[in-house]
C-alpha cells in the first residue's frame, strides 16, 4: 500500500510539475505579466500543493491545454485544491492547477481542502505560499471564513488551523491587484503661460537616479534610468500614496508606498518609462490620497480622495487652486494651477532659509541645483526674485 502510494505521488508530482512547467515556458514567451500562486498544505505526516496563476491566453472556464483537474491522494493525506463553478459546462470542478486570465479588479477563488478526520481531530495543518511571481504592490490574502482571520500570503508565515470535517470550503484567496493613478500637476516656477507647459531646458542634465535619497526626503528607492526616456521629461517627482478618510488626516503614517517617477512638460506625472501612469495598491481602507514631492516647490496633497473610474484613479492638480488641499498652488494666470516654487531644502516652508541653504552658495553657478526655481538650468537672482520673493512665507499643507 505504502508504495502504491508512492509511486502514486511521484506520478501526481509529475503531472503537476509538467502542467506548471508548460505554463512557465507559456509565460517564457513574451507574456511578462503572468503571475503565479503555489499553495502548501502540510499536516499528518504529507502534503499536497495547488497553484494559481492569472495568463492571458486562459479563461474562467477550465482550459484542457493549462488548467489541470484535482486527482485526490491517500485518504490520510490533507488535499488542496481550487473549486471553481465552470459556467461553460455548468459544472463544479476541483483543479489542481486553477489558470485564469489577467484581474485588474479584485477577485476571490474559492479553495477546498480535504483533512483525515479517522484520527481525532487534533492534528494541525498548515498553508502556505510557497512560490509566487505577482509585481511588486499586488496584495493576495487568504481569508478563513470559520474563524474570520485574514493571512496576508505573501508577507506571512505558514497559516496553522485544526479542522475536524473532511471536506471544507473554508479558504478563500483574495487577490488585489495594482492600479493605475493618472496624476497631473504643474510647477509655478517652470511653468511658462504663453505656451501652457513646462520649459524642459534641463532635460538634458536631468540625473539617471532618483535625486531624492538626501534630505529631507530619505526616500531609499531605487529608481533609475539608463536615459531619461524622452525629451518631455521636466524633473523626477517624488509620490507618495496614503490611505485616509480625509486630507487632514492623510499624516505620514497612513502612506502605503512611495514611487520616484518623471514630470512631463503637460504636467502628466508618469513611469520610469516616460508614458505610463504611476501604480498603486487598490486594497485601500479609505481613500487615496496622493502627494506630490518635487525639489523645490511645495508639496500637495489631493484636497479629496481620488474617485476611481473603471478600476483607474485620476487626480489633475492643475484644474483649481482647491484640488490641492488648503489651496496651496499657484494662480499660473492662463487658468491653469501649479505648485508654489521656492521650497530649495524642501522643508515644508518658504522662507529665508531657502536662500541662505542653497541659494547663496549657488548663485552664480549652472547645473541641476536646487535653487534654480525657474528651471533654466542656473541659479541667480531670478529664482530669487520671480519665484522666491512672492511666496516666502508660505508653509505647505500637507500632514506630517
Ligand atoms: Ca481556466
Ligand atoms: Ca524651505
Ligand atoms: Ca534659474
Amino acid at each position: 500500500m505504502k508504495k502504491l502510494f508512492f509511486l502514486f505521488t511521484i506520478f501526481f508530482t509529475a503531472l503537476l510539475s509538467l502542467s506548471a512547467q508548460g505554463i512557465l515556458d507559456e509565460m517564457k514567451n513574451g507574456k511578462t505579466q503572468d503571475s503565479l500562486l503555489r499553495l502548501k498544505i502540510t499536516g499528518n505526516g504529507y502534503s499536497d500543493e495547488t497553484i494559481i496563476l492569472f495568463m492571458g491566453a486562459s479563461t474562467e472556464c477550465f482550459d484542457s491545454n493549462y488548467d489541470a483537474y484535482k486527482l485526490m491522494g491517500l485518504m490520510v493525506a490533507p488535499q488542496l485544491y481550487n473549486y471553481i463553478w465552470d459556467t461553460c459546462i455548468n459544472q463544479a470542478i476541483n483543479m489542481a492547477v486553477n489558470v485564469m486570465p489577467h484581474i485588474y479588479v479584485n477577485k476571490m477563488v474559492q479553495l477546498k481542502i480535504r483533512v483525515d478526520t479517522v484520527t481525532e481531530a487534533t492534528e494541525v495543518y498548515t498553508i502556505e505560499a510557497t512560490e509566487h511571481s505577482f509585481p511588486a504592490g499586488n496584495q493576495i490574502w487568504m481569508e478563513d471564513t470559520q474563524e474570520n482571520v485574514w493571512i496576508d500570503l505573501l508577507n506571512g508565515s505558514p497559516y496553522s488551523f485544526i479542522h475536524s470535517t473532511r471536506y471544507a470550503e473554508r479558504f478563500r484567496i483574495w487577490f488585489f491587484p495594482t492600479t493605475s493613478v493618472t496624476l497631473k500637476a504643474n510647477l509655478e516656477g517652470a511653468y511658462d503661460a504663453s505656451s501652457g507647459e513646462m520649459t524642459t531646458t534641463i532635460n538634458g542634465i536631468l540625473p539617471i537616479n532618483q535625486p531624492f535619497s538626501g534630505s529631507p526626503w530619505n526616500y531609499s528607492g531605487t529608481e533609475s534610468v539608463s536615459n531619461i526616456p524622452n525629451a518631455d521629461v521636466v524633473d523626477w517627482v517624488l509620490v507618495d500614496f496614503r490611505d485616509a478618510t480625509d486630507a487632514a488626516s492623510a499624516s505620514s503614517a497612513t502612506i502605503v508606498n512611495y514611487q520616484a517617477g518623471f514630470l512631463l512638460k503637460d504636467g502628466s506625472i508618469v513611469d520610469l518609462d516616460g508614458s505610463s501612469p504611476m501604480q498603486t495598491q487598490r486594497f485601500l481602507e479609505h481613500g487615496l490620497f496622493p502627494v506630490v514631492h518635487t525639489r523645490n516647490h511645495l508639496d500637495v496633497i489631493s484636497a479629496a480622495a481620488v474617485p476611481q473610474f473603471n478600476g483607474i484613479y485620476a487626480y489633475d492638480f492643475t484644474t483649481a487652486a482647491g484640488k490641492a488641499y488648503e489651496n496651496t498652488q499657484a494662480d499660473l494666470g492662463d487658468g491653469s494651477y501649479g505648485l508654489l516654487g521656492g521650497d530649495t531644502n524642501g522643508d515644508g516652508t518658504i522662507d529665508i532659509n531657502d536662500l541662505t541653504d542653497n541659494w547663496n552658495s549657488e548663485s552664480g553657478t549652472a547645473g541641476y541645483l536646487p535653487s534654480d526655481l525657474n528651471y533654466d538650468g542656473q541659479s541667480n537672482n531670478k529664482d530669487k526674485n520671480d519665484v522666491w520673493l512672492h511666496n516666502t512665507g508660505v508653509t505647505g499643507s500637507v500632514p506630517n
